[in-house]
This record gives structure tokens, sequence and C-alpha cells, in this order.
């Protein structure tokens, strides 16, 4: 990393730290992704991007800040990045999936807090995330309790900004939700001191949705049996989305679809024909944190798709690319965002059709529902899944997790079992 000393140095970083960091990261990378047979030649673009993923991709943001445009950090997709790119700044999804900086966080926030929150203090607190340092605002939202609270400590330790996403989706909350899109466009414009136009917001739109299209390819092409990529894969592709400069990414991403398409074509997969196939549904599962596909995969089984925010839950939906002034390009953000169905929403039957939907398109024989330690709305939500899931005839394996390595071989076992019963 010594090409990047005096950035990360520029940005506040605990250097020794941030060192060991990245020293832990490679090796799990290299145990969790480069030790896999027959992966896509298109993911060399991945592994190039992990390789170096404090450096190549903060130079970027930190040369444009220097050109004065700013960088926004989120940490939900509730957050619409087309009014953060269409007031002319970047946006970067803050990823949060490692232990670190614990010690740090609890002295702040209780023990008993999700390990998603608990991090991206950890982050913060214990200066490691060139990403969040290299951020000129952070725009958090109002879902689970404890984001909501934690974002009132955050603004303490860097410029934060806080969305109010709705609970329910009534005509009401829809209001609500709109007047937040226009509150949110004002305070970007405020940053930036540039407007958002029609033109700008539609041009945003345009290159949001391509990005979300080749993921949705990506998705589909998993539904084929040998599944043309593994499910750690995928993940990486779906959490590096977050990140990386969209349009070069989306180049990438449409890469890697050809290739996965010949290989399709060709019958040839990266676990054999009849190999156990799995949904992963729940909680997002940011960088990284590849704990459970890696012990899956392990297993045995292969998974053919995340039902997750970190996932389909990101890229389902599109914008309407169809509205001409600048309320209807609101409108059709706020029709749009309001789609997605967190565990955070009462009721949230929509969450229920979409994981048999996926099951089904996928091929998928079960489901592991994954929610993080101390998440209450996806770890209560589990049971409505499973018992919608009890009423399809389709197996579900429900798992509760944090971010660190004690619990592996437990997990491992259970999820063997389970693929052996499928
Ligand atoms: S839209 S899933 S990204 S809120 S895991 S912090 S819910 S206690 S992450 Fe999420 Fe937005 Fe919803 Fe998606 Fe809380 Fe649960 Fe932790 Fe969570």
């Amino acid at each position: 990393g010594g090409d990047y000393d005096e950035m990360w140095r520029g940005l506040g970083l605990d250097l020794p730290a941030h060192e060991r960091l990245l020293e832990l990261l490679g090796g799990y990378y290299r145990e969790v992704y480069l030790s896999q047979a027959d992966r896509p030649r298109a993911m060399a673009y991945l592994d190039a991007v992990m390789a170096d993923i404090h450096g190549g991709r903060v130079r970027e943001l930190q040369a444009a800040r220097a050109e004065g445009r700013k960088v926004v950090g989120t940490f939900c997709v509730f957050v619409p990045e087309e009014l953060v790119l269409a007031a002319g700044a970047a946006c970067v999804g803050l990823c949060a999936g490692a232990e670190v900086g614990f010690a740090e966080a609890e002295r702040l926030l209780p023990r008993n807090t999700c390990p998603l929150v608990k991090s991206f203090f950890g982050f913060r607190l214990a200066r490691l995330c060139p990403f969040m340092a290299a951020c000129d605002l952070l725009v958090g939202e109002t879902t689970c309790d404890g984001k909501k609270k934690a974002y009132e400590l955050l603004a303490d330790l860097a410029p934060t900004y806080v969305m109010e996403v709705p609970q329910a989706k009534r005509s009401a909350d829809r209001a609500l939700f709109r007047e937040e899109v226009r509150r949110l466009a004002e305070a970007l414009e405020a940053l930036t001191g540039r407007r958002i136009t029609a033109e700008g917001l539609a041009r945003a739109v345009r290159l949001v949705n391509r990005r979300r299209r080749a993921l949705q390819r990506l998705a589909r092409l998993r539904g084929a049996d040998p599944a043309p990529i593994s499910g750690r894969d995928a993940l990486l592709v779906n959490q590096v989305a977050f990140y990386d400069d969209p349009e070069r990414f989306t180049g990438a991403v449409e890469a890697l679809c050809d290739e996965l398409e010949a290989r399709v074509a060709a019958g040839r997969g990266v676990a054999p024909a009849g190999t156990p196939r799995l949904l992963v549904a729940g909680a997002p599962m940011a960088v990284p944190n590849w704990k459970v596909p890696h012990v899956v995969e392990g297993a045995g089984a292969v998974i053919v798709g995340e039902e997750s925010c970190i996932g389909e839950r990101h890229t389902r939906d599109l914008v309407d690319e169809a509205a001409a002034d600048l309320d209807a390009l609101l409108d059709a953000l706020v029709d749009r965002y309001l789609r997605i169905d967190c565990a955070c929403f009462t009721p949230n039957d929509d969450r229920l059709d979409h994981v048999v939907e996926m099951v089904r398109r996928t091929r998928a024989d079960g489901v592991v529902h994954f929610a993080l330690q101390f998440c209450q709305p996806y770890a209560i939500e589990a049971a409505r899944v499973r018992d919608r899931l009890d009423r399809e005839g389709i197996p579900m394996l429900r798992i509760e997790t944090d971010y660190s390595m004690e619990d592996v071989d437990a997990l491992a076992t259970r999820i063997e079992a389970f693929v052996e019963t499928l």
C-alpha cells in the first residue's frame, strides 16, 4: 500500500491498524474467493477491484473532490442514488461488514446492537475506512431503530443528514416519503451548489437503471442448471455495485454476463448439474461478510440468488424513464423506492411473494433465511417467511449470526444437515 499512504494519512486513517486490516482482508479473500475452481474469467475485474479495495476508487473520489465534486455516503438502499448523482455528487454505499473497531463502538453503543450498525461506528472510530473519511456528507435513514438512533450519534462524528422512511405504504406514507425526497434533493443542492434539473435527473435515472438491468441479467443467468457462477462471486458483484464507478462497473457486469451466457450455452457450471441449489433471503451481507455463503458453498450447495438489499432488493425495480419533468421524475423515484420490501415495513407481504418468486425463477431447492444478530425486523419476519414457504412446500433453514468466526463450525454442521435433506 506504499503508494496510497499519503492519501490514507490525509484522510486521517490509523495507518498501522489499516495495514493489518488490509492484510486480514487479503487473506480472507484468498481463502473464500481465489480458492474456487473454474471461476468465470471476467471475475478478474472484481479481483482487481478487491485487491485495490481502499486504493484506486478512493483516489478517483479524492481527485473528483479536488475538482470541487462532493462525495455522499449512504447505508441503505432507500436513499435514492439518482438524486445524489443529479446534484453532481458521487455516491458511495458504505459497507460495514467487518468486525473492526467493535471495542471502540461498544463504548458508544450497547453490546447487543446489530453488527452492521456497530461496524460502521467501528470503522469510523477506529479510523479504518477511507471511503467514509472521503465523504462530504453521510445520508442516513429512519429504517430500523438501531440505525435511526445510531445516526444521532454519528452526527457528532461526521456531517450526517437523516431522511425519514415511512413504516407502512398507505397514501399518507407515500406523501411523507415524497416530501422527504424533495427535502433530500434540497439538501444535496445545498451541498453541491448545483441545481437538480429534469435533464440531470433523467440522465441519472438512466445510468442507475442500466446498472440495475445488468445485475438483473446476472440474476437471470443464475437460473441455469448447472449454475454458471458461484453465489460468492455473484454476491461480490452485488457488493461492489455500491461503490464502484457506475459506468465502468456496468460494463464489467455486462462482460461477465456475456461469458456466463456462453457457459450456460455450453452446459458448463461452477458445480455439477444437480448440485443442491439455495436461495439466501434476509438481511444484507456487506463487504467482507462472506461467512454464510462460504459455509453454504463449502457444504456442497450452490447459492443461486440473494433476496437481500445486497442482491435483488437493490436491483429488482427500475425507475420509470418516461417521466418528462422534474416533478414527474421525483414521483417516479418515490414509486420505485416505495416498492422496496424491507422488513422495517409493516405489513410486508410483498416480500413473501418475492421470496417465492425468486425460489421458482432460480430453481432453488430451499431457502437459507439470514438475519444478523440483534436484528429484530428480519429475525421476527423469518417466522412469516417460514409459514409462507411451508405452505409452498419449500424447505427453509433459519440462521442468525454476527460477523465473528466463532460459530463457523456450528453453522457448517447445521447447513450440511439441511443440504442433505434437499
Ligand atoms: S432497506 S434491509 S439496507 S434498512 S440488519 S441495520 S435492519 S438491525 S440493514 Fe437495511 Fe435499508 Fe432495510 Fe435494506 Fe437494522 Fe437489521 Fe441491522 Fe439492518
